[in-house]
């Protein structure tokens, strides 16, 4: 990772920080962009700032606890006010995303879809005019007859593989599923694939977040714009 790309992802996670006010309850998404997020959140919260984070992944838990963020749970805080999240791809437009690169596609839906506000943040080469034209879309499934939920991507077009960790194994997300990474040779109509998804057995969640988000927070060497959905 660049210095330059850093200081881009910074620099967003710090526009969408500068939202959170006293008493706010925030999901705390995962990534690298994120955790810029939960780094500059742990800076305020050591200069009084009381939030409760609610964390989408064990390693974003682990580093919010490290610095000092109170966190909990769906169960005790079901309505989160806002979510900072980075994400994968997001479409110029519609502002629908691609995420779970980092394999927390599932609890960073969860929390998404139980938060008013989803504040996305990316540095400028994620804006992108078509979702999955250049990354896979990550599809969270159960790993009894992960084969024939692959067959079955397969059908819609997908391109199924299996996420390996380094030493061959197959990755496995928090809640203990397999990824397969999905590409797609033709143009893909997000919103439609999203919902054929949702019908496929064997599939737990997928990375296709549609219609989800309320504002994205795009950092350039120009500055920190922000998108707004409709
Ligand atoms: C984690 O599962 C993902 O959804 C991340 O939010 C997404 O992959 C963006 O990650 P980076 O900020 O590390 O690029």
């Amino acid at each position: 990772m660049s210095h330059d790309e850093d200081a881009l992802k910074i620099a967003a996670a710090h526009s969408a920080v500068a939202l959170v006010t006293d008493g706010t309850i925030v999901g705390l998404g995962s990534g690298t962009t994120a955790a810029f997020a939960v780094t500059e959140l742990g800076r305020r919260v050591k200069q009084g700032l009381r939030v409760i984070g609610v964390p989408t992944s064990e390693r974003t838990a682990e580093q919010a606890r490290g610095l000092g963020i109170p966190i909990s749970t769906l169960e005790d805080h079901p309505v989160i006010e806002l979510t900072i999240d980075g994400a994968d791809e997001v479409e110029e437009g519609t502002l629908h995303l691609i995420k779970g690169h980092g394999g927390a596609l599932l609890r960073e839906k969860i929390v998404a879809s139980a938060s008013k506000r989803l504040v996305i943040i990316v540095d400028e080469s994620k804006v992108v005019k078509r979702l999955a034209a250049a990354h896979p879309l990550p599809v969270e499934v159960v790993p009894f007859g992960w084969q024939t939920t692959s067959q079955r991507l397969r059908s819609l077009g997908a391109k199924p593989s299996l996420r390996r960790n380094p030493d061959g194994q197959p990755f496995h997300s928090d809640g203990g599923s397999f990824i397969l990474d999905c590409g797609f040779e033709s143009t893909v109509a997000a919103a439609d694939l999203a919902q054929r998804l949702d019908h496929v057995v064997g599939v737990v969640e997928h990375g296709l977040f549609i219609g989800m988000t309320s504002e994205v927070h795009v950092a350039a060497a120009t500055g920190v714009r922000i998108l707004h959905s409709h």
